[in-house]
């Protein structure tokens, strides 16, 4: 059986940037698999596991930064994998997406009441892009009495600023919209930084939309704290074992119309979505279990993912032990 048309629908969505924000994103492809499941029409477990990780391998391919993505789906799917029945290997299914979206919720909820204890009345706070975490902090903060002014950076190609300011201007906070290059303009004017993640690195390096490391380094020039708002499905596991952050790029055409490409054959554009923000420049992450300094972003990846990275590892040295010792034959 091929994927359902909606949750292909969901993917294109996702490619397509309809849906977007990793933990929306996150979100969203918890929710396609669950619909996946639903729409099994078939009677043997085995074929309902394959055509699972078919969903499973749609929905990671939509778009490689957000780490969230591929942790959704894992979690989902290995919940699904220790199933018996078919019956319990769809109700598990179901089960196992509901839960993370419920989890994923109320972690951004979490975040908001942790990090507004970062706010002080006063402050005046400076966002990148359109992060549902970091302005789950704001809106938390300013709700809590503190008075608050934000500027929001335009975020080009794609504008997702504007809605912020949409979002921080409904919840009654004042807002002002700035280019992205004039944020070192105005860092002297602002008393903290908070962006969100797309992915946390085992060394605590950051993720984040394209430019946020840029803003990381006007703020440390300046002397400005700088957070960044990440649930802990956030974390990369895959980093623990030295694998890097697939970085996206995107079309030209969100960078130059294409009516301009087309009469300038010679034009190069290059457009990265993403870029990589190094834990010397990040103060602090606030995830749902509390503030920590980046370096400990290998400690909730340890608590989050220990056993499975030992077993992983295990298989590594056993792979390298394998390839060594028959050459080391006579
Ligand atoms: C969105 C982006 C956001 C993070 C965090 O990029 O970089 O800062 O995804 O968002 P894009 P959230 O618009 O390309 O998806 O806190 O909502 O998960």
């Amino acid at each position: 059986m091929e994927p359902p048309a909606e949750v292909v629908k969901i993917a294109e969505y996702i490619r397509e940037m309809k849906i977007r924000g990793a933990g929306r994103i996150a979100r969203a492809a918890a929710h396609a698999l669950k619909l996946a499941a639903i729409a099994y029409k078939g009677h043997d477990l085995g074929e309902y596991l394959e055509y699972m990780e078919r969903v499973a391998q749609l929905l990671k391919s939509t778009r490689p930064t957000a780490v969230s993505l591929p942790n959704a789906v894992n979690y989902v799917m290995m919940r699904v994998k220790s199933a018996r029945t078919l019956r319990d290997a769809i109700a598990t299914a179901v089960r196992a997406a509901d839960e993370f979206t419920s989890l994923s919720l109320k972690a951004v909820e979490t975040i908001g009441r942790i990090g507004a204890g970062l706010l002080e009345d006063g402050d005046v706070v400076l966002t990148h892009c359109n992060s549902s975490a970091a302005l789950s902090v704001i809106k938390t903060a300013f709700k809590e009495g503190k008075k608050l002014r934000v500027y929001a950076t335009e975020t080009r190609p794609r504008f997702q600023g504007l809605i912020s300011y949409r979002e921080l201007t409904q919840a009654g906070i004042p807002t002002t919209l700035i280019p992205d290059s004039a944020v070192r303009f105005f860092m002297k004017e602002v008393d903290k930084v908070i962006v969100g993640a797309d992915a946390v690195a085992a060394n605590g390096a950051v993720v984040n939309k394209v430019g946020t490391s840029m803003i990381a380094l006007a703020a440390h020039e300046a002397r400005v704290r700088f957070y960044v708002a990440a649930e802990t499905y956030k974390f990369s596991p895959a980093t623990v074992l030295g694998e890097l952050v697939t970085i996206e790029e995107r079309d030209p055409k969100e960078v130059v119309p294409p009516n301009v490409l087309a009469s300038s054959p010679r034009l190069r554009v290059r457009n990265p979505a993403f870029d990589v923000t190094p834990p010397e420049y990040i103060d602090a992450i606030i995830t749902e279990r509390g503030v920590i300094p980046p370096k400990a972003a290998i400690l909730v990846l340890k608590e989050e993912y220990g056993r499975m990275l030992e077993e992983e590892l295990m298989r590594i040295t056993l792979d390298i032990e394998d390839s060594i010792y028959p050459a080391q034959l006579p």
